[in-house]
């Protein structure tokens, strides 16, 4: 077989969106700043598999200057980039940062050890108040939940809506009582935390960031066409490690191929045989979202990306009547579903 080499570069259609600002993000981040005078600690929630790209601007000005834990989500499907949770405890100080996997239960413990901490040190009758914050589908209420049933394990019910898509959380909810007060065995005043909705950047740099939080369902299904999708993994996939699909077909570049290969070993054909791309498409993202295909990070961590990042963060590409102008017209897309 002749060497394979993997596209250099990934061509991005034109028709990526690259803002999903819509009406509840707006009225979720006001209502985030209309509480956050009674709150004593944010968590903010990124994937880990996004840790640049789920880190919001919008959020970030919005909560500046608070008292902030960085919980890094979905820890489960990152295994195969051992350094990337070594650059991410460097750059905020391991103090501030945590790794969490819904399926450990000793990383909800390590959580909860740190916020009984956080109630001593602040030693408040009225308790310590979290706010839970992030972007759409990063885990937010099944980490409430988790902290929930982690403390008090009789308590069965699920606090918080949980779901695979963005957009299940949509208001700011009711404090949620985590850890009794001191008389009932726990800390002083007790701790409370609040879900929130996720929040959408306003606008996103490059169209490549608005296709990696799509593949983490970070934006409506279907809003980018899962074949796009797919070709992108595919061209990652193609340098992390071909053999990733090996069980599919040989090393290839076209995702036309990929994909009928999918649908031939995974039986989505159409009637008279034929391969139903599209249906390949959605069994391929489905394996990709339980780790079935590599569990890597998606951003770049080069030092040089971590700082083009920063200084993006701060000094964005759009105005902000550029930016307005993109929300806008993302919003009317929205309703007339065009
Ligand atoms: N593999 C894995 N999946 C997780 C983990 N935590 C959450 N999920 C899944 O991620 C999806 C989104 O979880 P939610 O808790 O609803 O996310 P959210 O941030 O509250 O989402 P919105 O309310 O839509 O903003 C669900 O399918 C969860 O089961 C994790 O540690 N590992
Ligand atoms: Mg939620």
């Amino acid at each position: 077989m002749a060497h394979f080499v993997p596209r250099a570069s990934f061509s991005l259609p034109g028709s990526i969106p690259k803002t999903y600002f819509l009406g509840h993000h707006h009225s979720g981040a006001n209502a985030i700043k209309g509480i956050l005078n009674t709150i004593n600690l944010v968590i903010e929630c990124r994937d880990v598999r996004l840790p640049l790209s789920t880190q919001n601007p919008k959020l970030e000005s919005l909560v500046a200057g608070r008292q902030r834990l960085i919980v890094y989500t979905k820890s489960d499907l990152c295994t195969d980039s051992p350094a990337a949770t070594h650059t991410l405890r460097g750059l905020y100080g391991a103090d501030n940062v945590l790794f969490w996997d819904k399926h450990r239960p000793g990383t909800t413990g390590a959580l909860l050890r740190k916020l009984k901490n956080s109630a001593r040190a602040i030693d408040a009758l009225t308790g310590l108040r979290i706010i839970v914050v992030g972007m759409p589908n990063v885990g937010k209420s099944t980490l409430l939940n988790a902290l929930r049933s982690a403390a008090s394990p009789e308590k069965k019910a699920k606090a918080a809506k949980t779901g695979d898509q963005a957009g299940v959380t949509r208001k700011v909810g009711t404090s949620v009582r985590i850890v009794d007060s001191e008389e009932k065995g726990g800390v002083s005043g007790g701790i409370y935390l609040l879900d929130t909705p996720g929040i959408f950047q306003p606008y996103v740099e490059d169209g490549e960031t608005m296709i990696k939080v799509a593949l983490a369902h970070g934006i409506k299904k279907g809003l980018i066409a899962d074949e796009i999708l797919v070709d992108y993994l595919l061209y990652r996939m193609n340098h992390w490690n071909p053999g990733l699909y090996s069980r599919y077909c040989e090393p290839t570049n076209d995702v036309n191929e990929f994909l009928t290969a999918v649908a031939k070993r995974d039986g989505k054909l159409k009637a008279g045989g034929a391969a139903n791309w599209q249906e390949a498409a959605a069994r391929v993202l489905s394996l990709w979202r339980i780790g079935k295909f590599g569990r890597y990070v998606l951003d770049d961590l080069s030092d040089e990306a971590i700082r083009a990042h920063q200084h993006l963060l701060v000094n964005p590409h759009l105005s902000q009547n550029q930016a307005k102008k993109l929300q806008r017209e993302e919003r009317r897309r929205a309703r007339t579903g065009d």
